[in-house]
């Protein structure tokens, strides 16, 4: 079996100690940081196909997730770019109610990778708490918000009306993602932009400002 097979089947099977040394082996082979990501991130899915069909439960779902984090950890560094100009402040968090954060962590790395100064209010994040990060940083420029569960898209549709409310829309530019959500979603509750994935949500920082 090839390093980066053997990274999707530890990560699957929640292997948080074996990981990072089969991450590292998948480098040595020559796998680009980009497909080992790639290879979590399907790992991840299978991981929430499981869970669905019940055969694993939570707890497995949550060894998957603490292995992600340990691979990611090693590719950290490879990933990330290092723009030399800043572009500003970008406020992070996942909405309110909402514990995922390894898609925010990579939205947040790649967001950074462009030249962003990141603020990670980290997850289960309410609209007061994003309010009071973004005045309390006068070089913020964008606020981007993450939801995985369609359980708490009206949390996050809730955010975004009050942060519009409270006239933050003259300040920053609002964006948000994460698996349940879409263009036509963000355009209903009024986001400024929406992103698919981490490389996308950085483009979508990036241009947004411009
Ligand atoms: Co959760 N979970 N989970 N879970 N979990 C999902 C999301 C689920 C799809 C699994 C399933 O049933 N197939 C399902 C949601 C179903 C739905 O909403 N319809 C689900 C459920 C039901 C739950 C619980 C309710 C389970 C329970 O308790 N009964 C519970 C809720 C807890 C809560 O939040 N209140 C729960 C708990 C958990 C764990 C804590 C165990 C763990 C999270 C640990 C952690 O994050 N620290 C967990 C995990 C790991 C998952 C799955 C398996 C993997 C998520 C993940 O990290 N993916 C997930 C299944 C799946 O996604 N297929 C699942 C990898 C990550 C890189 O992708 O987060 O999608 P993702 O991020 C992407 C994009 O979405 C996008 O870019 C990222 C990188 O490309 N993106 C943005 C994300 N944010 C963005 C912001 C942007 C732009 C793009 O702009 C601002």
């Amino acid at each position: 079996m090839s390093k980066i097979d053997e990274v999707k089947e530890l990560t699957e099977k929640g292997k948080q100690k074996l990981i990072a040394e089969a991450v590292q082996g998948a480098l040595d082979e020559g796998a680009a940081p980009t497909a080992i990501l790639d290879t979590m991130i399907d790992a991840m899915a299978a991981v929430g196909e499981k869970f669905k069909k019940s055969e694993i439960f939570v707890p497995e779902m949550l060894m998957a997730a603490h292995t992600m984090k340990k691979g990611v950890e090693v590719l950290q560094p490879l990933l990330a770019g290092g723009a030399s100009t800043s572009l500003g402040t970008c406020v992070i968090g996942t909405v309110s109610g909402d514990l995922h954060d390894i898609g925010k962590n990579l939205v947040s790395l790649m967001i950074e990778s462009a030249g962003f100064t990141m603020v990670d209010l980290g997850v289960d994040v309410s609209t007061d708490k994003f309010i009071e990060a973004i005045n309390s940083t006068p070089e913020c420029k964008v606020v981007a918000l993450s939801c995985l569960l369609t359980t708490t898209m009206p949390a996050l549709s809730d955010s975004v009306k009050g942060l519009i409310d409270a006239g933050m829309k003259d300040k920053v530019k609002i964006i948000i993602g994460g698996a349940p959500i879409t263009q036509d979603y963000a355009n209903e509750i009024g986001a400024d932009g929406y992103a698919e994935d981490a490389a996308s949500a950085a483009e979508l920082a990036k241009s947004i400002i411009a």
